[in-house]
């Protein structure tokens, strides 16, 4: 029989003590880390309280295959306090990010159908792949403007509004501009304030939400302002939508984004649409943008990879005549180095379910309602799980029978991430444009580092430089 609970292996330290000593050691900004080295000092499970917060966390694929497949009809993930703590506090409601059991699942089924499903998602490749000719139209000015024949920046700022332009162009079928010389203020204080949203979560997250709605500490205050500026400016857009449709100024007959699906379809109410509408609105601008710098890294510093992706690309393109559509039918080389930028720079540390029911892992019964997570990251970067982790090699997600509960960038199951297919399309067209036009070079003695600031960033800037061809 399988060993009790109680075995599993772990400080013992009561959860503050325990939070304290994170805060001491600097653990703030390096969650990631701290993990992976607790897996090689307690092996592949431990428990961990921080706070009033208590888990189990698993790093091996069979491990997390084994709590996929029971988190049952309504998985339930770590809900963070302080995003909680700000809806209750100026009386918001849920979207599916922090909706639960059959008021979740409902929404979620609606949402998926303009989100997710391989019918729509189709007519989002000509809106995303317009925004990444724009990046390659803006980049060309901007070597002009150099008079150097290349253009060395950080980009990060560039693509944060090239992220926001993707998305909003699917969700609302419409253009914000943000690729041009002048960027309307509204639009940039929305992006520092989905910045501000998520660097002010980490030091909140695990103090109970009752807690912190009683604080007014500065850390609390800025929370609310970002979150605030979030939900009035996907207010304003969502209505900008809504008057047009109302006054019939779109055309019916063309698509006009997915917000516009769903006001149409009239299956959900207007405040849920709007709920997750805005969450997908925060959600896509540093996700992909932070990806897309990483993915660049990785490819100016392996050359080599570089030139085949590119190749790649480009028969592709001589075959399909163009027709984006059919390109990303034949580019697994490229869908594939986007998997394995997220496998070495995930943009969640890690990936949590309740359990629903006992379930045995390492050889532990674990009891239901527990919270298991499985370290991303730290299975990223694990020799066992991928061989020479430090080397940046696409082809590894093309042999065969490789994959099995490996690929969890995005999550699993019915809670995956709901802007998957919009990311993954966003990214690959992206990277599609720029290889067709730039070399991407970097000073290769760089070394970057990874921070955690609840989502994983580069701890510094990273300067990249894109010659034209
Ligand atoms: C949830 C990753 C981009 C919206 C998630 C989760 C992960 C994730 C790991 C949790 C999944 C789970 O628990 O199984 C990523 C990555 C992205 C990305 C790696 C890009 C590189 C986006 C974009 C959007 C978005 C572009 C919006 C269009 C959401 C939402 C949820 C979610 C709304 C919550 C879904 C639910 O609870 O039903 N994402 N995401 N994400 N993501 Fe993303
Ligand atoms: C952060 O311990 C660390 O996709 C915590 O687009 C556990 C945890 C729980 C939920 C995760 C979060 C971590 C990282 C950021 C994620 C989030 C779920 C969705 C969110 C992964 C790993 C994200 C970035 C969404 C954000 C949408 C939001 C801006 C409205």
């Amino acid at each position: 029989a399988a060993r009790p609970f109680e075995q599993v292996p772990g400080e013992r330290r009561g959860g503050w003590l325990n939070l304290y000593h994170f805060w001491q050691e600097g653990g703030l900004h390096n969650v990631h880390n701290i993990m992976a080295r607790k897996f090689q000092r307690f092996g592949p499970i431990y428990r961990e309280k921080l706070g009033v917060y208590e888990s189990i966390n698993i790093i091996s694929p069979r491990d997390a295959a084994t709590l996929f497949r029971s988190e049952g009809m309504l998985p339930e993930r770590f809900s963070v306090p302080p995003w909680v703590a700000y809806r209750d506090y100026r009386n918001k409601p849920y979207g599916v990010l922090l909706k639960t059991g059959e008021a979740w699942r409902s929404d979620r089924l609606t949402l998926n159908k303009e989100v997710l499903s391989p019918r729509v998602v189709e007519g989002f490749v000509p809106l995303l792949s317009e925004v990444g000719e724009d990046f390659v139209r803006r980049a060309r000015a901007q070597v002009q403007k150099s008079g150097r024949e290349r253009w060395t920046a950080d980009f990060s700022h560039e693509l944060f509004r090239f992220a926001l332009e993707s998305v909003c162009h699917v969700l609302y079928g419409e253009r914000l501009g943000l690729l041009q010389d002048f960027v309307d203020p509204e639009a940039q204080r929305f992006i520092d304030a989905v910045t501000l949203m998520f660097h002010t979560t980490s030091p909140m997250l695990y103090l109970p939400p009752a807690l912190l709605r009683g604080l007014n500490a500065r850390t609390w205050r800025d929370h609310v302002h970002a979150w605030d500026a979030i939900f009035t400016q996907a207010d304003k857009c969502i209505q900008n939508v809504y008057r047009d449709l109302r006054l019939q100024r779109k055309g019916s007959r063309e698509y006009g984004g997915i917000l516009s699906s769903l006001l149409l379809q009239d299956k959900l109410p207007l405040d849920d649409i709007k709920a997750s509408v805005t969450e997908m609105m925060a959600g896509g601008v540093d996700t992909t943008s932070v990806t897309l710098q990483w993915a660049m890294f990785e490819l100016a510093r392996s050359p080599g990879t570089q030139e085949q992706l590119r190749a790649e690309v480009l028969a592709a393109k001589h075959e399909a005549a163009g027709d984006r559509v059919k390109m990303l039918k034949s580019t697994p080389l490229l869908k594939a180095a986007i998997k394995e930028t997220l496998r070495l720079h995930p943009v969640a540390v890690t990936l949590q379910r309740y359990t629903v029911q006992e379930v045995v892992l390492q050889d532990y019964r674990i009891p239901p309602k527990t919270l298991v997570q499985v370290g991303l990251y730290a299975m990223g970067r694990d020799p066992e799980v991928f061989p020479k982790p430090e080397q940046f090699s696409p082809e590894r997600w093309l042999l065969p029978g490789s994959k099995h509960f490996k690929g969890l960038s995005f999550g699993f199951g019915p809670r995956q991430c709901l802007g998957r297919r919009i990311a993954e399309l966003e990214m690959q067209l992206f990277l599609m444009h720029i290889l067709e036009n730039f070399k991407i070079e970097t000073k290769r003695a760089v070394e970057v580092g990874t921070k955690f600031d609840l989502i994983l960033l580069p701890d510094k800037p990273i300067y990249l430089t894109l010659r034209p061809l």
